[in-house]
């Protein structure tokens, strides 16, 4: 009567995943804070690329910033201060399968996770690291990051700070193999959802400075970029990050700047008044550490103890 069990046929619909598949808990950042808009540009991503959710995963480390993942119905690891990019390598040696997002701040990065910075920019795993920079400690209430501009008072530094600030880009472009760095703006969505979005689509490390609105602690860091179209460099070039024609338009200067060339992308980097924006530098032929860290995922248990059979025999005596 219900015929033989091959002719079964399961019904599986296909699945469409809208926004709300991606929104976690509700985001606890400051009304304003330029992290939402980070937020829904990553949400939008998944959600026009139809990425499962549980083929995403969100890493981060300690701050406001990295509350990012509790903000994704996704998989997600809120680590240890300075910690997103050495779990987010852990996490793709294992799982080759997941997209990884890396959220991290200033601090987080350019501060106590600085040795991971290096290496794992080295490393050029599979992932997309969003460094979100607003050039102070958010979370521990106003201390004087990396980043923070010389003068800018501080609770750590009341009479200003005394240091002038790390270069993000010139000290990212000075690593070893490299192979996609970038910089948007959080104020812009549409530059930084394409920013991202190619960021997602590169095939190795995609890293992504993005200045970051602190509402609370440093309001208007960037109003001379953010008030002043002008002062704006919005970098172009067919190997570069499409620009919509509304972006193009609204930012009126362009420079074609070729993205495999590292010694403009450092002058880029360097410059002081004007800020550029776009791809900087693509290398597509840098190693990828994850295709040594793969081999061998797809072993059996008994292939896995044959081979460790065979590598102990060699010391037979
Ligand atoms: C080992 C360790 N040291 C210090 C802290 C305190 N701490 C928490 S977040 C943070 C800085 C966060 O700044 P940033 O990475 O720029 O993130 P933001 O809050 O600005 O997004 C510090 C120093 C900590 N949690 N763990
Ligand atoms: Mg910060």
């Amino acid at each position: 009567m219900f015929g033989l069990k091959e002719d079964w046929s399961l019904e599986v619909p296909e699945r469409y995943f809208t926004l709300e598949n991606y929104a976690g808990g509700v985001a606890r950042w400051c009304p304003s804070c330029g992290d939402h808009a980070v937020l829904s540009a990553v949400q939008k991503i998944c959600r026009d690329e139809q990425l499962p959710p549980e083929k995403v995963v969100a890493v981060s480390g300690i701050g406001c910033s990295s509350r990012f993942p509790h903000y994704m119905k996704t998989f997600g690891f809120h680590g240890l201060h300075g910690r997103a990019l050495p779990v987010a390598c852990g996490v793709k040696s294992r799982r080759p399968d997941l997209h990884v997002w890396v959220a991290t701040g200033d601090g987080d990065c350019c501060s106590i996770g600085a040795g991971h910075w290096v290496h794992a920019l080295r490393y050029n795993m599979d992932m997309t690291v969003m460094l979100f920079d607003n050039n102070i400690y958010g979370l521990t209430k106003k201390q004087t990051s990396p980043t923070s501009p010389l003068g800018l008072s501080t609770n750590t530094h009341p009479r200003g700070a005394w240091l002038p600030p790390l270069n993000v880009l010139q000290t990212t472009l000075g690593f070893t193999n490299i192979s996609w760095v970038a910089r948007t703006v959080d104020w812009n969505p549409l530059h930084l959802y394409q920013t991202l979005k190619a960021a997602y689509e590169h095939k190795g490390l995609s890293f992504v400075h993005i200045l970051q609105r602190c509402p609370t602690y440093t309001d208007h860091i960037f109003d001379q970029w953010r008030d002043n179209p002008e002062n704006i460099l919005l970098l172009t070039h067919e190997q570069g990050i499409e620009a919509d024609p509304a972006v193009a338009k609204m930012y009126k200067n362009h420079q074609e700047h070729d993205p495999s060339d590292i010694d403009t992308a450092r002058q880029l980097a360097a410059e002081t008044g004007r800020l550029p924006i776009g791809l900087f530098f693509h290398n597509p032929e840098a190693p990828i550490y994850d295709a040594y860290t793969n081999e061998g995922l797809s072993m059996t248990l008994e292939e896995k103890a044959a081979g460790l059979e065979a590598e102990l025999d060699r010391f037979a005596i």
